[in-house]
């Protein structure tokens, strides 16, 4: 690095300094905190943005966003050149940048840094980021501040790309280094092109079903989500959608609203009701990366029945699992075994998930909480289906099944023949569904899609296999990074004695199962719970908690 772009970051970052005694950390989806504080951040994850795409020599991805956090709440998302979330192996440069205490120590970190990774500076192609934000008040000044912290790396051009889900700017960034048209507008065409493919490949006679009916009623949580659907929406002219909480609307963002919400606290969103009962609800979160769907029960106090993103998982597997079989069929592609489909959840997923899907044959893998790491294990596979019950996951499909599959359907004559409709849809949902990480609005389209192929209603997709109840807490504790886990996150290594205090808790049930493991979204450690029935599930989550609350405090 030369004197004038040392100066560049001293002056710049003179702009930005550290609140007092304020220090952030890199958590399961980048940086999240009140948006109060948030701006040196920000700032510095510019920064840090630029220098990845100097050394990836790629286009990088900032997102404004906290997601499903309440409103005040902001935070910073990364998008590798991939598209899927910063390389881990950046993660702790990000942790020292955002936290280095003064502008001179931020610059002997970046230039150390810079030495250490070999970053090109010059006579290469200068950096190039996309930014987006979310529907927040704070979104706006915190965009400006990544923008200040990208240009403050001579050459470096930052493009603002305006509000935007978290998935449409992972898929404009992939789709930049793919060298593939990456406007919004062509996100949309993507999306509903390959959506109509799949549709014309519905087997004759199974648009139709008892019971099924075709409206679909979506909560936006009230961020972006809403509105960019309804765009979708009208693209595509053949789905029966009604969005409700929209960013449009009054409501507050993610306020008794959402996916998570509804996932959580297993209730309808506000502006869902009775009078909803039997038509197919979705919730999406605040900035559309999640996706559960639900329906209302006729009487007022009763549960929702909540098709959680496990149930998505599951649906996408039986529909993948019969395109696989149409293809293998087929004598010359004998060589298709079940290892190339691959499962990947988390501890969250509901244990009558994991079982229903191992029945079907299929290779479960279990990884901690977020989806850099679900993810990461999905492309182990040729077609890896990841999905936390959350409703974050999307499919992975490997570039040489891909390619695979292209030749497949180039060969074809008519189309008429099972195994090759089968490749084309598989084709066809490998462009629906986001590639670089869970996408709410693509997730809707694919289970739309594969329910009138089905022929299956909410209630017959939700008749898969029955949750065990379950119960999630979240526990106020002095410090949550006391809590170490390991096992992916099955088993507390730390503090000593809490597991052998959950065991004899857990043990007290019929089908009990419990963990627990501090968030990286929120300053709270979660406990989830899952017994026989609610009330030994509520029962166990409550002495759990009440566990984690006497060894942290
Ligand atoms: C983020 C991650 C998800 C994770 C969720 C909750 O979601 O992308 O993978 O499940 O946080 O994480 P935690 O339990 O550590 O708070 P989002 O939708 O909030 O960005």
């Amino acid at each position: 690095m030369n004197e004038l772009q040392k100066s560049l970051i001293l002056e710049s970052s003179s702009r930005f300094l550290i609140p007092q005694g304020v220090k952030v950390s890199y958590g399961t989806a980048g940086f999240r905190e009140d948006a109060s504080i948030l701006s040196s951040t920000v700032y510095r994850v510019g920064i840090l943005a630029a220098l990845r795409s100097l050394k990836t020599q790629s286009v990088i991805g900032v997102m404004i966003t906290a997601s499903h956090n309440k409103v005040s709440d902001n935070g910073v998302k990364i998008a590798d050149p991939s598209g899927g979330m910063l390389s881990q192996d950046w993660e702790p440069f990000a942790d020292e940048l955002a936290n280095a205490p003064s502008p001179q120590q931020l610059l002997q970190l970046i230039t150390e840094f810079v030495e250490k990774e070999r970053i090109p500076f010059d006579g290469v192609r200068p950096a190039e980021i996309l930014l987006g934000r979310d529907t927040r008040p704070s979104g706006e000044a915190l965009l400006e501040a990544a923008r200040q912290g990208v240009t403050s790396i001579v050459g470096a051009v930052a493009s603002d790309m305006g509000i935007l889900t978290t998935p449409q700017l992972h898929w404009m960034v992939r789709a930049r280094n793919k060298g593939i048209k990456a406007s919004e507008q062509d996100y949309f065409e993507q999306l509903s092109n390959s959506f109509r493919c799949l549709m014309d490949l519905i087997p004759t006679g199974q648009s139709k079903c008892d019971g099924m009916n075709d409206k679909l009623v979506v909560d936006g949580a009230n961020g972006v989500g809403g509105a960019k659907l309804q765009i979708l929406h009208k693209l595509l002219n053949v789905l029966d959608i009604e969005v409700r909480n929209s960013s449009q609307d009054e409501g507050v963002l993610n306020d008794g609203v959402g996916a998570d919400y509804v996932q959580k606290e297993k209730v309808a969103p506000r502006g869902f009701g009775s009078k909803d009962a039997g038509i197919r609800c979705a919730s999406l979160d605040g900035d559309a990366d999640r996706l559960v769907y639900f329906s209302v029960p006729p009487e007022s106090n009763a549960p929702i029945d909540l098709v959680d993103g496990d149930k998505i998982l599951s649906l996408f597997a039986v529909f993948i699992r019969e395109q696989l079989s149409f293809l293998n069929e087929k004598e010359d592609i004998k060589n298709f075994d079940k290892s190339r489909l691959g499962i990947i959840q988390t501890a969250y997923a509901n244990g009558a998930s994991t079982n229903y899907l191992k029945h079907l044959g299929l290779e479960v893998n279990l990884t901690p909480t977020g989806v850099k790491y679900l993810h990461e294990k999905a492309a182990d596979f040729d077609i890896g289906i990841y999905f936390e019950a959350n409703g974050h996951g999307t499919i992975l499909f490997s570039e040489t099944f891909i390619e695979w599959l292209e030749v497949r359907s180039n060969k074809l004559s008519s189309g008429s023949k099972e195994a090759e409709k089968a490749a084309l849809r598989l084709l066809a949902v490998s462009k629906l569904i986001n590639q670089a990480v869970g996408d709410a609005l693509s997730g809707v389209l694919l289970v739309e899609v594969i329910l009138k192929h089905m022929g299956w209603s909410i209630h017959r997709w939700n008749e898969l296999y029955h949750d065990l109840p379950s119960r999630q807490l979240k526990v106020k504790v002095a410090d949550r990074t006391s809590v170490v886990t390991a096992n992916a996150e099955t088993v507390v290594v730390r503090p000593p004695g809490l597991q052998e205090a959950i065991n004899a808790e857990t043990a007290k049930y019929t089908q009990g199962r419990c963990f627990v493991r501090p968030s990286g979204t929120e300053d709270v450690v979660r406990v989830y719970a899952e017994a026989s029935t609610q009330e030994a599930a509520d029962t166990l989550a409550n002495c759990v908690a009440k566990l984690v609350d006497q060894f942290l405090g």
